[in-house]
């Protein structure tokens, strides 16, 4: 199967599965009922309380309007050089059209060569009057702009880009590339519409584009060509191709052209390229600086982009390639990510559901039997108290008892990562013993969001009804700070898991304002596992491997759906439903139902998220800063626990991320299906995280939504194990998926783990060069291998930095998969993991690899040096055991690589380590430089694709000569390996000066 169709053949495969099963990856809504936990019964929310307006999204709307056709566009005047670039008028070139907002009459354009590679195109309207709220233009102190270089003036830095317009009928511009003249931006033939509350701009494209980014989304790593990529951030389980939680708005084109004999480049004619050719690639990145609800119109030969507000802030980025692009990005727009503590990149286990401490423990203790590693335990919301932040329910978790945990735990080198949610629980004012520190603390500090007309917005999130930080309000940051501080008194955590933070709430509005008196009140839907909401669901395939299992589930889940039916109120009777249109008031924003609707998975607005009128302490409208709310809640965290502990890399881990989030943390894909499909996906959502610059990414292993089974579990354990965050996670009453649930899981984890951990000071240096020049940690083929056409779609293997490739196994029963070996042709070779023997593949054609259950294909590519440790339990042990290296040479015998080092967790440290390895004419130089001071020695060295023929070999380490005992050459294989070198050099420091090994 072609590369390019997979993700929609999983599509596919989901969707029926999801049909069969009757499963919507939402959560189920059910009658309402009441709590039994607590004496007195407890106010079960009507699922009314949920519902929003009956909305038709505007692409789906057959008697929608088309901007195109009724607005005028505008006319560029007044034309002025600046410093940068030059400056415009642009003025509405006709009667307001006045579709889906009030027309803006007058705009400024500014258009700035910024760098070499980077030009901005800024268009906002001439007069904003902030009193009335008309207009919002997002705040350079919520998201910094890029700036120009410094005395970057056009002439002096020739950039890639070349910026025209035309008043030719109305205002367009074109960005070209000026070394190709190929056209990357053109707007011409469209107009552009620019209204209070809609803003519209189309740009042509290749017929053949590809196109990446734009997320957060499930979907595949290339962007589909008919397709609507909604940006809105919402609490929403991980259904396919929908907008989810995270606001992304960059994408990045990749061009393919065809190198003719004269070494003219003609753009390639479609996707059946032609191996005898030879092909090169451009690619170029579109960043759109605006925070508000949107929606991009992917075609096959254009773009369009449609906002809810802002103003147009483009930054085009020449690249020419991914990673410039990506470096490029990161280094103007959105900042480098953070080193990670050296323990995070250790395995981390978490579920929904860990009932007390003791359960903790005993986890604890089955890692330990079963001698699978385990770095961190995390905590969900079961810890809490009411599922209050920073509390913790006194029956199952005591905070002495806790506090006796963890120190046992970090005794023993492990990590504790709790959660916190967005929302903060409030009180009940009728029951004195409902008082609450946090809440009563952040009102005496004023940082609540507000109703328009000044009262304080209360929605509901798990423990009832709720208040939701003003993270803009004065006070916050400090106020945060402090409950950081007061909850890591009561347990020392290793690092905070930052949930719900879309912000979500489970309500329409300030659901709470008169209802206070019946807090804690329980959400309109069940939890997994209360009565009624059992959880059936298994992997696809799991009809096949587990038959009686599968039979007794299936015939429960359909008595549990005929019960859900017979509860449900009959369907009214309309037949046509009566959709809620708006339409603009001159100088009056519709907030809460603007008159453009976007293809919001939730429909409304304000469903399952805090309203879009909620107000901040300046007035700022949750309409126009949605999508920043998780960004600002994980900037109080990282800030906060960085004032705590000012020399401690914060490890935060966020659900709701924007542009920029990557510089204070780390991202899992939210809440995922116990699915194959989901294992799939996960690696496209991946690299498109490391195109948004967030690098430390990974999924909930095993799944969440739904059980999982043995043979999933088995292969997702192995795949993740090449993430950079690796973290199992379940949901609560799914079956449980640790990984020694499963015989065949155990050993399958354990050998994963064990390269992994080996090879955890590769990771880490790889996590070095993203924090300081911006490289990306999961790499797509297409971005190492740029002149591959065949690779643009490339989604169901990686690479792990530039060295090492993952061909996962994706389906259910499968005992083979079918892998892509880029680069052959031109020289390129590969080393199986394993045999450490050349691999044998053919250029440009998939290649059948074996890989039964507990078999994950990796392979190290020909030219690299991979520094490593000895595997272990912990990450710690793995710090303080001797070195090796892993030589993988090239065609020519030469070889390269890279380690850094330090002391894994201070934030500037005092002493860093570096040592750059490179192999030539059979000489491997290790050269080291820094003053971290690492303990452990050489012991072990492995050369792939030695080529010593038959004659007796003699290895030298500067100068002295390696006893033959230590040394093995085995002329088939071509592997050189010396080993016990700890002996042979006298446990001397392996980095404390450089040295030559000879063979
Ligand atoms: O809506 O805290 O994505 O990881 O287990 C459920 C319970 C709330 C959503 C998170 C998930 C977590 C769950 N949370």
């Amino acid at each position: 199967m072609a590369y390019s169709n997979f993700a929609a053949w999983w599509t596919n495969v989901l969707l029926v599965s999801l049909t069969i099963n009757g499963y919507y990856p939402q959560p189920l809504y059910a009658a309402p009922s009441t709590r039994t936990t607590t004496a007195k019964p407890v106010f079960t929310m009507p699922a009314s309380a949920d519902q929003g307006a009956l909305l038709l999204p505007n692409i789906k709307d057959p008697d929608r309007v088309n901007a195109q056709d009724l607005c005028p566009g505008y006319l560029a005047s007044d034309v002025k050089e600046t410093t940068h670039g030059f400056s415009a008028r642009l003025s509405l070139a006709g009667e307001a059209c006045n579709v889906y907002g009030t027309d803006v009459e007058s705009l400024d354009l500014t258009v700035e060569y910024q760098s070499k590679d980077r030009l901005n195109v800024n268009i906002v309207p001439t007069h904003i009057d902030s009193s009335n709220r008309s207009h919002y233009i997002l705040s350079e102190d919520l998201v910094p702009k890029p700036k120009p270089d410094e005395h970057a003036k056009v002439t002096d830095h020739k950039p890639d880009l070349d910026f025209s317009w035309s008043n030719e009928p109305s205002f367009s511009f074109k960005v070209t590339r000026k070394s190709t003249g190929d056209v990357l931006f053109d707007t011409q033939g469209t107009v552009l519409v620019f209204e209070n509350q809609f803003v519209e701009f189309t740009s042509s494209l290749p017929q053949n584009h590809n196109l990446y980014g734009l997320g957060e989304r499930i979907h595949g790593l290339r962007l589909a060509k008919n397709f609507t990529a909604t940006i809105y951030a919402a609490d929403v389980g991980d259904p396919v191709d929908t907008n989810l939680y995270g606001s992304h708005p960059f994408y990045l084109d990749t061009r393919y052209f065809e190198v003719q004999e004269d070494g003219e480049l003609v753009p390639m004619a479609d996707e059946e390229h032609d191996t005898s050719r030879k092909y090169v690639s451009y690619s170029h990145g579109v960043f759109l600086r605006n925070a508000h609800g949107h929606e991009i119109l992917l075609q096959p030969d254009s773009l369009t982009w449609r906002t809810l507000g802002g103003s147009i802030d483009l930054y085009f980025y020449s690249g020419p390639s991914q990673p410039e692009v990506t470096k490029s990005f990161q280094l103007s727009a959105i900042g480098l990510p953070p080193l990670q503590q050296y323990y995070t990149f250790g395995f981390h286990q978490c579920r929904w559901g860990y009932k007390n401490w003791a359960e903790l423990e005993q986890l604890v203790s089955d890692f330990r039997k079963f001698e699978i590693p385990l770095e961190t335990v995390w905590s969900d919301i079961d810890f809490m108290r009411g599922y209050r932040d920073f509390t913790f329910d006194a029956v199952n978790y005591p905070i002495e008892e806790g506090k006796k945990f963890l120190s046992g735990l970090h005794e023993k080198g492990l990590h504790w990562i709790p959660m916190v949610d967005a929302a903060i629980y409030i009180p009940n004012p009728e029951d004195p013993s409902d008082a609450y520190a946090t809440y009563e603390r952040g009102n005496a500090s004023d940082v609540w969001l507000r109703n328009p007309d000044g009262t304080v917005y209360i929605g509901a999130v798990w423990p009832g009804y709720t208040v939701f930080p003003d993270l803009l309000a004065a006070n916050a940051q400090e106020w945060w700070t402090m409950e950081l501080k007061e909850f890591f008194e009561s347990a020392p955590y290793d690092g905070l898991w930052i949930d719900m933070n879309e912000v979500s709430s489970f309500c329409v509005g300030s659901c709470g304002s008169n209802n206070l008196t019946l807090n804690p009140v329980h959400p309109s839907f069940q939890l997994p596992g209360e009565p009624g909401n059992v959880i059936y669901d298994y992997p696809e395939g799991f009809n096949i491997t587990n038959a009686t299992e599968a039979a007794s589930a299936s015939s429960a889940s359909s008595a549990q759906e005929a019960s859900k039916t017979a509860t449900m109120p009959p369907p009214s009777t309309t037949t046509s439903p009566e959709y809620l249109r708006t339409t603009p008031t001159p100088g009056v924003r519709n907030v809460n139902h603007p008159p453009y609707v976007i293809n919001h998975v939730q429909g409304d607005l304000a469903v399952h998220a805090v309203s879009p009128n909620a107000t901040h302490v300046d007035g700022t409208l949750e309409y126009d800063i949605h999508n920043l709310y998780g960004h600002q809640l994980i900037n109080a965290t990282y800030h906060g626990l960085l004032s705590l502990f000012p020399n401690k890399r914060p490890f935060v881990l966020g659900r709701s991320t924007f542009s920029g989030s990557g510089k204070w943390t780390a991202h899992w894909g939210g809440d995922n299906q116990s699915r194959w499909a989901y294992m799939f996906f996960s690696i496209p959502q991946a690299l498109s995280f490391s195109l948004f610059g967030i690098p430390m990414f990974g999924v909930d292993t095993c799944g969440f939504n739904g059980n999982s089974d043995e043979e999933l579990c088995n292969r997702w354990m192995q795949l993740s194990a090449f993430f950079p965050f690796y973290r199992n996670h379940n949901v609560l009453s799914a079956i449980p998926q640790e990984p020694y649930i499963w015989s065949s899981v155990i050993e399958a984890s354990k050998k994963a783990m064990a390269i992994r951990y080996a090879l955890l000071p590769y990771i880490y240096t790889l996590f070095h060069q993203a924090h300081t020049i911006g490289s990306t940690v999961m790499r797509a083929l297409a971005w190492e291998f740029p002149n591959d056409p065949s690779l643009a779609s490339a989604d169901r293997q990686f690479l792990l930095g530039p060295s090492l490739m993952v061909v996962p196994v994706l389906q259910p029963q499968a005992t083979t998969v079918d892998g892509v070996f880029p680069g052959i042709a031109d020289g390129e070779i590969w080393y199986d993991w394993y045999t450490q023997t050349l691999f044998d593949a053919v250029a440009g054609k998939n290649t059948t690899i074996d890989a039964p259950l507990g078999h994950i294909p990796v392979y190290v590519r020909g030219g690299s040096i991979l520094p490593m440790q000895e595997p272990a339990l912990t990450t710690r042990e793995v710090r303080n055991s001797p070195w090796s290296l892993l030589v993988a040479l090239d065609g020519k015998a030469k070889a390269e690589g890279h380690l850094y080092v330090d002391d894994g967790e201070s934030v500037e440290p005092e002493s860093t380590l570096s040592v750059h390895f490179t192999v030539e004419n059979n000489r491997l130089h290790a050269v080291s430089d820094g003053t971290y001071e690492d303990k452990n020695s050489l012991d072990k060295i492995t050369i792939l694709g030695a080529d010593l023929g038959s004659s007796p070999c003699h290895v030298v380490l500067n100068g002295q000569e390696i006893p033959g005992q230590l040394v093995s050459y085995n002329q088939t294989s071509r592997v050189l390996a010396v080993t016990g070198l700890k002996e042979f050099t006298k446990g001397r420091c392996a980095w404390d000066e450089g040295w030559v090994l000879k063979w």
